[in-house]
């Protein structure tokens, strides 16, 4: 699981320290899109060149194709990301 930010859920503790682990955590990494350790504009870029190219790594809701959808969900991790 990526860790992208210390408390990406706010509550004032380290989400390594959280049990169960903030699910935000879990979408933060899904919106890594190109793995580089954190979220930034620079993966909706990336996202968006794999949606058009049909690339599976812009599937990031896992339906096995690529969707509109997709691009619903993978904004919606983005957003979630944000401090
Ligand atoms: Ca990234
Ligand atoms: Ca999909």
């Amino acid at each position: 699981m990526f860790r992208v930010k210390p408390d990406c859920d706010g509550n004032g503790t380290d989400d390594q320290d959280q049990d169960p682990v903030p699910t935000c955590s879990t979408n933060c990494g899904m919106a890594d899109v190109n793995n580089s350790g954190s979220v930034t504009v620079q993966d909706i870029f990336d996202f968006l060149g794999f949606y058009f190219a049909g690339d599976l790594r812009a599937d990031v809701n896992h339906s096995g194709s690529v969707s509109v959808q997709d691009i619903f969900d993978f904004l919606g991790m983005y957003f979630g990301c944000q401090p």
